[in-house]
């Protein structure tokens, strides 16, 4: 299934699938602060990518909340990953909205710094790190609309890839909703 809108010279997708087989410039990972891997998306890249993405990430060091680095993308079928690090929900009443749209925004920028054409996102902080879908998805997708009708870039296509059904129905309603 996928759910599509036009913005300026942009497509904004919605798909169910697995982020690590996606043929795109840029894919974005979940990961933690210390770039260390770890388990959910995190994982599923460092285990299809290979030994490359983690030896970048060790030169790197470190990712605080809310900001995005750029690697290789070893095996992968894209070109590049870009490492962003979400917030841990723990509430809401701690930053976490702010942070998580800064999340996005921060790989987005990444993405029109290098020029790419397509960028894939998964649904940041909403498995490990407890953030409720629904919110999350509010904010992720009115913080790419805005980038996408206030930033002119090169980016063509930027797709959510959800992993399971209920994430793409939830993301699906939430962008219907947006749009209106
Ligand atoms: N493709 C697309 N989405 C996926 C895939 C995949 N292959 N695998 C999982 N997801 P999470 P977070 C979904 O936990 O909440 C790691 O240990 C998953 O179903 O990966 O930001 C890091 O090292 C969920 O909808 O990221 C951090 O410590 C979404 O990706 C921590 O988890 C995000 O879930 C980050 O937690």
């Amino acid at each position: 299934m996928v759910t599509s809108i036009r913005i300026n010279n942009s497509t904004l997708e919605l798909v169910e699938g697995d982020i690590t087989l996606q043929a795109v410039d840029a894919i974005v990972n979940a990961a933690n602060s210390a770039l260390s891997g770890g388990g959910g998306v995190d994982g599923a890249i460092h285990r299809a990518g290979g030994i490359a993405i983690m030896a970048e990430c060790r030169k790197i060091g470190r990712c605080p909340a809310g900001t995005a680095i750029i690697t290789t993308a070893g095996q992968l079928p894209c070109k590049y990953v870009i490492h962003t690090v979400g917030p841990v929900y723990g509430g809401g009443n701690r930053g976490e909205a702010a942070l998580l749209a800064s999340s996005y925004r921060s790989s987005l920028t990444l993405a029109k710094e290098h020029g790419f054409k397509s960028v894939a996102f998964p649904s940041i902080s909403t498995g490990v790190y407890s953030y409720p879908v629904e919110e999350a998805a509010a904010i992720a997708l009115r913080t790419v609309v805005d980038f996408l009708k206030t930033e002119p870039s090169k980016i063509e296509l930027l797709r959510f890839v959800l992993f399971s059904g209920a994430d793409f129905k939830t993301y699906s309603t939430v962008l219907g909703r947006l749009n209106k």
